[in-house]
C-alpha cells in the first residue's frame, strides 16, 4: 500500500513516505501490530501539526493590512495612551461591545477590501482578453476625459475689464482707383497663401507650398499648433477676410491645445501665438482668444524659474523645464528673444488683473537696466544662472534688433507714460549711432555690428526694420531731434532699397556689404537667400505713413510684384534660394509671418492711414496691432503705488 504523498503547510513537497510491504519485506506477520501503532503515530502527528499550524501561523489580517497599503484607513487614531489596545493592527477601546463593534467594523472592511480586490482582478481579466487597440482606444478616451476636464477648469471666465477705446478698425479703402488695385492684388495674395496652407497644411505650423504639406521648425517644437492660423488671424480680420477668419477661429477654438509635450521658443511663441491672439481678441472682441493666450502665457512662465529671472530660450509647455540654445555663447539667453516679451506681457496683466506678466518683464528690465554696458551697448548674449553677459556682440539686427523695438513701443503703448522705457531706449539709440551706424563709400547709410571690439560693415536684411522704429520714435524723441530720426529712418529705407534694386529678382538678400568695393551687396553664397521676410516693406510702411512720400508705395509695389512673380507658385509663396540668379531655386516654406506681417504692411501702405492710427495702436515684432492703454488710473504691478 502506498499512502499519498503529504504536503506539508509550508508547501514545501516532502518526498512520498512509502509505508507498504516493500518498506519492511521480512516482517508481514509479525507487523501488523506495530503497522497499526505507526499509523495511529503518524495520525496523532497529523493531528499535532494542523493544531500547531492554526496557533503558530502569522496573523493574515497583518499581511491583508501592509501588502494593500491600507495602514492609515484601518488604523486611523492609533493612540495607546489613551487605554485602547492595538491588536493585530486595529485599535480596540476598551472591552466588550466596544470590542464587538470594532470586529464587525473590521469585518466589514475585510470584506469590502476583498470585494475591491476581486473586481479589479475581474476588470484585469477582462482588459486581458481585449485587444491592444481596444485598450488604447479606452486609454485615449481616459486622456480624452482628463483633458476635457482640464479644459473646463481653463476656460474660467477672466475677470472683465474695459476694453480701450479702438480706435480705426475700418475698412480704409482708398479713393483713388489705382491704389485700391494694389491694395485689392495684396489680398488676392493672402488669399492665395492662405487657401492653399488650408487645403494643404490645415492645422501644421506652416506649408511647404511645393510639396504641399505641412511644414514645422524647433522653434515651434514638434506639435501641430497651427503658428499660421494664429499669425494670420489679424491680417485676414484687417483684408475683410471673414469667412476665413470664422474657419481660423473654429479651428483654434476646438484644435488649439498646450498641454502638449513640445518644447517651443519663449520668444517666437510669445510675438506670433499671445501676440496674435491678443491682437485677433482685441479686432474681433471675440473671448476665446483672450482666454487662449493666457492659457498659453500660463505655460510659459516657468521659463522665468532661473536664478535671475531672466528666461530660458526654449520651455517644454508639459513639463516646464526649460534651457537654451546650444549653439548660444555660454548658454546665454538672447537679447532679442527675453528683451521681447514686454509688450504682450503688460497686456496679458491688463486682461486678467493678474501681475505676474508685467512683474516678470519689469524684472529683466530691472536688471538691464543695472548692468554695465560696453561703450554703452547692449550684449547680445546674458547668462541666465549668473546674470553676466557672455560674447560681446551687439546688433541691431538678428539676436539684438527687437529688445530696441519694444523699449520704444513700450513707451508708445503706455500713452507714452512709461519714460524708463523711453529713456532706456534714447540712450541706447544714442550708442548705436555713435558706434554702429556708418556712410558707405557710395553714400548709403547702414547699420553695422560690434564684434568683440570691431565693426563689422555687413548689415542684415532683418536690420532694415531700423528705419521704421527710427521714424516711430522721431516724435518725443531726446533734444527734439525728432527731423534727424526721421531722416535716419529715411536713409535706411533708402539703404534696404538698394540691397534689393541691386539684384536680378529686385528682391532683398539676408544680408549685405559695404565693404572691398561692395555696397549692399550679399557677398557669400549663403547669404543670398531671401525667405519672404517684411522688415524692408514694414519701414517702407511707416516711413510712409510719416512722410506720404509716394515713393515709399512705388517701392512697396516693386517689392510686391516680385515677390508674386518670383516667390508665387501653385501651392502657395516661397522662399528662394538665391536673389542674384535669374532661375532661382525655391526654399519649399511658406513662412507664417509672410501672412502676419509682409502682406499686412503692404495691405496697410495701400490703404488709408485711419486704418489703424498709430496714435491709437502699437504693432507687436510680428505685426501684431495691440491698441494703446491707458494706464493712469491701471495698477499692472500689485501695487497700487504703480
Ligand atoms: C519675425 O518673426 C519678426 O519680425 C521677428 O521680430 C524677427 N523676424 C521675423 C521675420 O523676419
Amino acid at each position: 500500500m502506498t499512502t499519498p504523498a503529504l504536503l506539508p503547510l509550508s508547501g514545501r513537497r516532502l518526498p512520498p513516505l512509502n509505508l507498504g510491504a516493500s518498506a519492511f519485506p521480512h516482517h508481514r506477520a509479525t507487523l501488523r501490530l506495530s503497522e497499526k501503532f505507526i499509523l495511529l503515530l503518524i495520525l496523532s502527528a497529523f493531528i499535532t501539526l494542523c493544531f500547531g499550524a492554526f496557533f503558530f501561523l502569522p496573523d493574515s489580517s497583518k499581511h491583508k493590512r501592509f501588502d494593500l497599503g491600507l495602514e492609515d484607513v484601518l488604523i486611523p487614531h492609533v493612540d495607546t495612551s489613551k487605554g485602547g489596545k492595538n491588536l493585530g493592527g486595529f485599535l480596540i477601546h476598551g472591552q466588550g461591545h466596544d470590542e464587538h463593534r470594532h470586529r464587525e467594523e473590521e469585518e466589514q472592511l475585510r470584506n469590502k477590501i476583498r470585494a475591491d480586490h476581486e473586481k479589479a482582478l475581474e476588470e484585469a481579466k477582462e482588459k486581458l482578453k481585449k485587444s491592444r487597440d481596444e485598450i488604447q482606444a479606452e486609454i485615449q478616451t481616459e486622456k480624452n476625459k482628463v483633458v476635457q476636464e482640464l479644459k473646463k477648469k481653463d476656460s474660467k471666465p477672466l475677470p472683465l475689464v474695459p476694453l480701450p477705446n479702438l480706435i480705426g478698425v475700418n475698412s480704409g479703402e482708398p479713393a483713388e482707383p489705382d491704389i485700391r488695385e494694389k491694395r485689392n492684388k495684396v489680398k488676392e495674395m493672402m488669399k492665395h497663401a492662405w487657401d492653399n496652407y488650408k487645403q494643404h497644411g490645415w492645422g501644421h505650423n506652416e506649408l511647404k507650398p511645393i510639396a504641399r504639406k505641412g511644414h514645422t521648425t524647433n522653434i515651434f517644437g514638434n506639435s501641430q499648433m497651427g503658428a499660421t492660423i494664429v499669425d494670420a488671424l489679424d491680417t485676414l480680420y484687417i483684408m475683410g477676410l471673414h469667412d476665413e477668419f470664422r474657419e481660423g477661429q473654429e479651428w483654434i477654438d476646438k484644435n488649439l491645445d498646450f498641454s502638449v509635450n513640445s518644447e517651443v521658443s519663449v520668444f517666437e511663441v510669445n510675438i506670433r501665438f499671445i501676440g496674435g491672439l491678443l491682437a485677433a481678441y482685441y479686432l474681433s472682441g471675440q473671448e476665446v482668444f483672450k482666454i487662449k493666450a493666457v492659457q498659453l502665457a500660463g505655460k510659459l512662465l516657468p521659463a522665468f524659474n532661473t536664478p535671475t529671472g531672466i528666461p530660458w530660450a526654449m520651455v517644454n509647455l508639459k513639463s516646464g523645464v526649460g534651457r537654451n540654445w546650444g549653439w548660444a555663447s555660454a548658454g546665454s539667453s538672447i537679447l532679442a528673444e527675453f528683451g521681447t516679451l514686454h509688450m504682450e506681457f503688460v497686456h496679458l496683466s491688463y486682461l486678467t488683473g493678474d501681475p505676474v506678466y508685467y512683474n516678470k518683464v519689469m524684472h529683466i528690465r530691472k536688471l538691464l537696466q543695472k548692468m554695465d554696458r560696453p561703450n554703452g551697448l547692449y550684449p547680445n548674449y546674458l547668462n541666465p544662472r549668473t546674470g553676466r553677459w557672455g560674447q560681446h556682440h551687439t546688433s541691431v539686427g538678428g539676436l539684438g534688433d527687437s529688445f530696441y523695438e519694444y523699449l520704444l513701443k513700450a513707451w508708445l503703448m503706455s500713452d507714452r507714460m512709461d519714460t524708463e522705457a523711453r529713456k532706456m531706449y534714447d540712450d541706447a539709440i544714442e550708442a548705436i549711432e555713435k558706434h554702429l551706424i556708418r556712410k558707405s563709400n557710395g553714400g548709403l547709410t547702414f547699420i553695422g555690428e560690434w564684434k568683440n571690439g570691431h565693426l563689422e560693415r555687413k548689415m542684415g536684411h532683418l536690420t532694415c526694420f531700423a528705419g521704421g522704429m527710427f521714424a516711430l520714435g522721431a516724435d518725443g524723441s531726446r533734444d527734439d531731434k525728432a527731423g534727424h530720426y526721421l531722416q535716419l529712418g529715411a536713409e535706411i529705407a533708402h539703404t534696404c532699397h538698394e540691397s534689393y534694386d541691386r539684384t536680378t529678382l529686385k528682391l532683398g538678400p539676408e544680408a549685405f556689404k559695404f565693404d572691398g568695393g561692395v555696397e549692399a551687396v550679399a557677398v557669400r553664397q549663403n547669404e543670398k537667400y531671401y525667405i519672404l521676410r517684411p522688415e524692408v516693406i514694414e519701414t517702407y510702411w511707416y516711413m510712409w505713413r510719416f512722410t506720404h512720400d509716394p515713393k515709399y508705395r512705388q517701392w512697396g509695389w516693386e517689392a510686391t510684384q516680385a515677390i508674386d512673380k518670383y516667390c508665387r507658385v501653385s501651392g502657395g509663396f516661397s522662399g528662394v534660394k538665391d536673389v542674384y540668379s535669374s532661375s532661382p531655386t525655391y526654399d519649399d516654406v511658406q513662412q507664417s509671418f509672410f501672412l502676419a506681417e509682409t502682406l499686412k504692411y503692404l495691405y496697410l501702405l495701400f490703404s488709408n492711414d485711419d486704418l489703424l492710427p498709430l496714435d491709437n495702436w502699437v504693432f507687436n515684432t510680428e505685426a501684431h496691432p495691440l491698441p494703446v492703454l491707458h494706464l493712469a488710473n491701471t495698477t499692472l504691478s500689485g501695487n497700487p503705488a504703480y
